[in-house]
């Protein structure tokens, strides 16, 4: 094993198909930044490496959907990803893309070379082809019932269910996702990757970490879970594994007789990350410091992370180092630091569903409050296994330990420091045994930090970081500087000089998880960035150093401020009921009732109007959902879809009259459009009931 002089680390490359959401970041990319950004401050060589995966049926089904092309669903994507990623202090030294040329010829070099040193067997055999498409059918493209777990959706290369690899002819009763048709079987020519022969190296590599008989990595510090997978792959046996398709859209296979097939996207994907880092050494070039990438791939001192989620275990720790080895001349990971899947709100995070907490809307909403959120997802990073994101929790992680612990502590220095001092740090004076026992825990949890971001522990180091601050408000509490002031000015100046430092000591070991925080608190100390050794000095701000002005890094967030992003999630979600307007439980505020006033004029922009059924159905495949005609005495009915399918059945409704909110903003429910909505109250047993006029009202009459 080689002492590592540089570090390449990188993001899997998120599929250019949609927007990014908190299960990303607390994922895959929180955690890396994390890593980076702590070894950066310890002085270590280090490229972060991502981009997007802009190939595979991930994009063409996208692009499909939205009745649009691949490359107009990838440039959208890009951009908006790319955007996300830096407004979140995600830096990236290169945020790269496998749709340009660089990556084409890359990969298509890499190939070539796969191919000489003889990694490939080139197979004849049947494939499922959907006839209506005029396409073969792999991957996501098929579907079918797991032969493992009876899952009826299971697709061509995976049961998501029981998480299984297939082959699409393992499925029972195939279908296609392009057109549901049944699938014929048709001849057809791919290279696949002789895996079988890697088997043993492969086995010794992950399980006793030697590598062509020499110490590679210590298999001890691999996930349980990353190991437990690999495992689960080698026992069955690794097989040949096919490396092309019959598809338009991705890197062409560069042989002549080869028209019409593509790479797969896990071999072109990975070599993606080898393509962004000539791309970056490209550009530095250009900028006139010439740098050489193949260091950063084929150097031995060089260590190789992947940061992942654990989807894609195998493809990082199995298949992309076989496809290393046997190109040959490349390092191999030695570490894949995969984590779980983050849930939200007591569900699974779904971006079909709509049930996700958007980076991008979330940057927009809460502009400057990007460390509130790095913060709360950096405590839940589902490194063991699955964790949880809440709404409630995010706001009682601010306001109980980034406002009260933090914020407290820097608050009350820089207030006492403005107060006593004019605003100019006084002199620590000796070192009591209290100072002692103050900086002794500052030193000795900021190597906590070190040691629990060196071992993926990223959870672990957050809560050492938290210590110093906390440590901090303990010296403060004990000491009281602010009565002590009246009977002992020196051994006052003593604390206050002490917490400054350890103030600034803060916004170090902060940095990795809360960079802007880190840089507001350095901007309030007037103090530069150092190098982590020197930052933890008690020393770093001398006696005289000016302060700049207080202020509140973190400020409280309240139930109206974190109400409605629940109240979003629901409404946004389309299989889920639309909200009836039931009195709904309290939020505890004092008066029982669960919302702020509104005004008269607020009130005056609803539209509330009598209508009358005439004609009720279920939506196809929602339990919940019911299609509602409405008469409200307009040239047209209304079309509204309302979630009481499980209170009502649809013969039950023509005839009933209905309070309508007629000028609720249309919205598509399960391809539906709704035109409004149908208000209804929940009775003592939970049923909905309507809210319906005592007399028969002609449709169309006003709600005052
Ligand atoms: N795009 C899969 C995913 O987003 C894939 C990762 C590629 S990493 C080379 O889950
Ligand atoms: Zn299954």
């Amino acid at each position: 094993m080689k002492t590592p002089t540089r570090h390449t680390v990188t993001a899997a490359l998120p599929y250019a198909n949609g927007p990014l959401h908190i299960g990303h970041i607390a994922g895959a990319y929180l955690p890396a930044d994390i890593y980076v950004r702590n070894l950066r401050q310890r002085g270590k060589e280090v490229l972060f490496i991502c981009g997007s995966d802009e190939h595979g049926a991930a994009i063409t089904m996208r692009a499909m959907k939205e009745g649009t092309t691949p490359r107009a669903i990838v440039d959208k994507y890009h951009v908006l990803m790319g955007q996300a990623f830096q407004d979140f202090g995600i830096h990236f030294d290169i945020y790269d893309r496998t749709s340009s040329d660089l990556h084409r010829e890359t990969s298509q070099g890499f190939f070539l070379k796969l191919l000489e040193n003889g990694a490939f067997n080139v197979q004849e055999e049947q494939q499922y082809f959907d006839e209506v498409a005029e396409q073969f059918l792999a991957d996501r493209y098929i579907m079918g019932t797991c032969p493992s777990c009876g899952n009826p959706d299971a697709y061509g290369d995976q049961c998501e269910k029981c998480g299984s690899a297939l082959s699409p002819k393992e499925l029972k009763d195939p279908r296609s996702t392009l057109s549901g048709a049944k699938p014929v079987l048709r001849p057809t020519r791919h290279w696949y990757l002789r895996m079988d022969e890697a088997q043993q190296w492969v086995d010794s590599w992950i399980n006793t970490g030697v590598l062509d008989g020499q110490p590679h990595h210590d298999p001890k510090e691999w996930k349980a879970s990353v190991l437990g997978q690999c495992n689960s792959w080698l026992k069955d046996g690794l097989r040949p594994r096919a490396m092309t398709r019959d598809l338009e859209w991705g890197v062409p296979v560069p042989l002549p007789g080869a028209a019409g097939k593509v790479l797969y996207v896990w071999l072109d994907a990975p070599i993606g990350y080898i393509s962004a880092t000539k791309h970056w050494a490209a550009l530095r070039q250009a900028q006139g410091q010439p740098t050489d990438w193949e260091k950063w791939w084929k150097a031995d001192d060089t260590r190789l992370i992947h940061f992942i989620g654990k989807d894609n275990i195998v493809f990082h720790a199995i298949i992309f180092p076989i496809l290393l080895k046997m190109h040959g001349g490349y390092v191999l990971p030695q570490n894949v630091p995969a984590n779980e899947f983050l849930n939200l709100e007591g569900r699974k995070i779904s971006t079909s569903r709509n049930w996700a907490v958007w980076l991008h809307e979330y940057i927009e909403r809460w502009p400057h409050r990007q460390d509130e959120l790095r913060y709360c997802l950096a405590t839940i990073i589902p490194e063991q296994k699955d964790s949880e994101f809440t709404w409630k929790d995010f706001q009682e992680k601010n306001n109980s330990e980034l406002v009260s612990i933090i914020g407290n502590f820097v608050q009350r220095v820089m207030v006492l420091c403005h107060k006593f001092y004019e605003g100019k740090a006084p002199a620590p004076g000796t070192a009591t045994p209290d100072d002692l026992t103050l900086w002794s825990a500052v030193h000795g949890n900021a190597e906590e930090v070190v040691r629990a971001i060196d071992a993926f522990r990223l959870r672990d180091a957050l809560s050492a970081a938290m210590n110093v601050a906390r440590a901090g408000n303990k010296y403060l509490s004990d000491n009281e500087p602010w009565k002590l002031v009246k009977t002992d000015p020196d051994r006052t100046r003593a604390i206050l000089g002490n917490s400054l430092n350890v103030a600034a000591a803060l916004s170090t070991v902060l940095e990795p998880f809360l960079p802007f925080t880190s840089e507001r608190l350095r901007r309030m100390l007037r103090i530069d960035a150092a190098p982590w050794a020197d930052a933890l000095r008690s020393d770093r701000i001398g006696p005289g150093h000016v302060l700049g002005a207080a202020e509140h890094l973190f400020k409280p967030i309240t139930d109206e401020e974190i109400q409605p992003e629940i109240e979003r999630l629901h409404a946004n979600a389309p299989s889920e009921a639309p909200p009836a307007a039931a009195p709904g439980a309290t939020d505890g505020s004092p008066d029982g009732r669960s919302k702020p006033n509104i005004s008269f004029d607020d009130f005056a922009k609803l539209d509330l109007r009598v209508g009358t059924i005439t004609a009720a159905e279920r939506v196809p495949k929602s339990d919940k959902l019911l299609k509602l005609t409405i008469d409200l005495g307009e040239a047209a009915p209304r079309t509204v879809v309302s979630g009481i399918a499980m209170h009502y059945a649809p013969e039950q409704l023509p005839g009933q009259q209905v309070v309508l909110v007629a000028n609720l903003e249309p919205r598509k429910m399960r391809g539906v459009e709704s035109q409004g909505m149908v208000l209804m109250a929940e009775d003592a047993s939970g049923k909905l009931v309507f809210m319906q006029p005592k007399d028969v009202v002609t449709p169309g009459g006003e709600v005052r």
